[in-house]
């Protein structure tokens, strides 16, 4: 079995100190961070959410594996950043009011932070005028939203609204992501990029500081 194989195997099983030896056997053995992250890590929580949503695993098990996960990502973080990045833009990101989860919201932030953008991480269950509020006070020129639940992902909306409201939409661009969203519902609530993945937030956040 690979290395990869073994490090999404002790993820599943939660065995975070496991995980975090593997991942560096891995590094030594010149495994890419990007493969590690994705064929190790992201495999091994994709079989759990596989396993949750069955009903063969329960929520201690994926608890478990999702803190392994955030340390493994942790430690791969200062890999996936591009060397000697300068600030290029202050962006402020959390998991919207209601959803706890934060794996993707975290990779989100490491990529991010990879590009050279400042991340204010406001963490999870955040409230639209949180968002609004960390933007105004700390000069933020990204909104960065994650949900992770069909009954939480309206919140996104509310947040655009609050932005209107405040008069800062001109000066904020919106960027959402997380399982149940899409493009569609980008348009529909206003916002002004979706994207499926972390690493794609990283690239279209970057594009629009730069443009
Ligand atoms: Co939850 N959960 N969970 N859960 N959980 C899901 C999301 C679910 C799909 C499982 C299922 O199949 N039934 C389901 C939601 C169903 C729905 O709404 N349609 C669900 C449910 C129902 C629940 C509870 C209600 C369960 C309960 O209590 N009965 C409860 C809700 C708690 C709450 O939030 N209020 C709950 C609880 C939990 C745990 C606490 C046990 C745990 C979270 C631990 C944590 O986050 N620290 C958990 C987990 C881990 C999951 C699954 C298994 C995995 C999610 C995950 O971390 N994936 C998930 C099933 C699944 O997704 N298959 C599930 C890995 C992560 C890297 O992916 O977060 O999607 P993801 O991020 C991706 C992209 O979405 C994107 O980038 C990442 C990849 O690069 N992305 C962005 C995310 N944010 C972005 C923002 C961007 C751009 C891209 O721009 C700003």
């Amino acid at each position: 079995m690979s290395i990869l194989n073994d490090i999404s195997e002790n993820l599943q099983r939660g065995k975070a100190k496991v995980v975090k030896e593997l991942i560096q056997q891995a590094l030594d053995a010149g495994e890419k961070p990007e493969t590690i992250l994705s064929e190790g890590l992201l495999d091994g929580m994709n079989i759990i959410g596989a396993k949750f949503k069955e009903g063969t695993v329960y929520v201690p098990e994926v608890l478990v594996a999702a803190r392994a996960m955030n340390q493994g990502a942790a430690m791969l973080k200062p890999y996936l950043e591009e060397a000697g990045v300068k600030s290029i833009g202050r962006a402020c990101l959390g998991t919207v009011q209601g959803d706890l989860h934060d794996i993707g919201k975290n990779l989100v932030k490491m990529m991010l932070e990879g590009k050279g953008i400042e991340v204010i991480d406001l963490g999870t269950d955040v409230a639209p005028e949180t968002f609004i509020q960390t933007a105004i006070e700390q000069d933020c020129q990204l909104i960065c939203l994650s949900a992770l639940l069909t009954t939480t992902m309206g919140v996104m909306g509310e947040v655009v609204k609050k932005a209107e409201e405040a008069g800062i939409r001109d000066k904020v661009k919106i960027m959402i992501g997380g399982a149940p969203v899409d493009e569609a519902f980008c348009r529909q609530i206003g916002a002004d990029v979706y994207t499926p993945d972390a690493a794609s937030a990283a690239d279209a956040a970057k594009a629009l500081l730069t443009a």
